[in-house]
């Protein structure tokens, strides 16, 4: 909804920069975003990206094309949309379109592959001068314990552990980060949800694994060296310590954004596959419905 999403009064008045912690930067005399086939000298990113308000970045491609398809016509922009063009067209790691303020980006699967977008799209954006920018990922996730099709936002990303840190080795250390996401902009995101009717929507923690299969517990992978029960056991924990969906993203996206002054979201939906049938009468018979996210297209 426009009118909760508007950032208030004294939102504007604090511009809040998009800030990079990296000292070595400015004295660059050109930064390549190699990945985005962007760059300083070659683009004119205050030009190209100086209105950017909203990120909303998501695993697919495709998915991305239609989300900034969508906002064109929400924004009742001019011309249809349909020919958007992928200002990332010159790479195929990634694409990006722009639809008046709204930035759609896509990141692939897992940490690695977000990690190294949100690099070059951070940078982007404070080359760009942009502030108060909020960034949301819509991806895709498997629920646990909550029904089909439901869409969950996340309050906190945690591990596989259950705990809110994300652990980035630099060098041959690792540092530990916090995965707090805004609450209130998960609140902002949760009335938004209660306008549009018959999608469910729930705040919860979210877990990311760095595996689909063997890390989120599944039966069906090339390798699977545990029980049924286990899985179950586990998923139960995770349940119990507040875990409403897996995906493979969250905390380095709560970790990264965090760090550099952006507003962060997740709001990832609940693929609905047959699969999901299966493993949900699974734990209907264990007293709980799980949605996973097995035989979707990935994303
Ligand atoms: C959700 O879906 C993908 C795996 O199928 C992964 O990117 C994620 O987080």
């Amino acid at each position: 909804s426009n009118r909760s999403m508007r950032p208030d009064k004294n939102t504007y008045e604090r511009k809040r920069s998009v800030y990079v912690k990296n000292p070595y930067l400015e004295g660059m005399d050109e930064d390549i975003l190699y990945h985005l086939d962007l760059g300083t000298k070659t683009h004119n990113l205050p030009a190209m990206f100086g209105d950017v308000k909203f990120v909303c970045v998501g695993g697919s491609p495709n998915r991305m094309k239609a989300f900034a398809q969508f906002m064109h016509k929400e924004l009742r922009l001019e011309g249809d949309g349909e020919d958007i063009e992928d200002i990332c067209a010159g790479t195929d790691r990634y694409c990006m379109f722009k639809t008046g303020p709204v930035l759609s980006v896509s990141h692939g699967m897992g940490i690695p592959s977000i990690s190294i977008m949100l690099h070059e799209l951070i940078k982007l954006l404070h080359h760009a001068h942009c502030c108060d920018v909020t960034i949301i990922r819509i991806g895709t996730s498997g629920g646990i314990g909550i029904a089909p099709g439901s869409v969950v936002i996340t309050d906190t990303a945690v591990d596989s552990f259950f705990k809110p840190r994300f652990e980035q080795v630099i060098l041959d250390n690792v540092v530990t980060r916090s995965t707090e996401l805004d609450k209130e902009l998960a609140n902002d995101l949760f009335n938004c949800s209660r306008e549009i009717p018959n999608v469910p929507t729930l705040i919860g923690h979210t877990m990311c694994t760095y595996d689909f299969y063997e890390g989120q517990g599944r039966l069906d992978g090339a390798l699977c060296s545990f029980s049924r029960e286990k899985k179950l056991d586990y998923l139960k924990r995770a349940y119990r310590a507040g875990v409403r969906n897996i995906e493979m993203e969250s905390t380095v996206f709560a970790a990264m954004c965090g760090l550099c002054g952006l507003r962060g979201a997740q709001r990832p939906e609940i693929r609905v596959s047959e699969e999901r049938q299966k493993v949900e009468r699974l734990w209907k018979n264990d007293g709980m419905i799980l949605v996973s996210s097995t035989g979707g297209r990935p994303g």
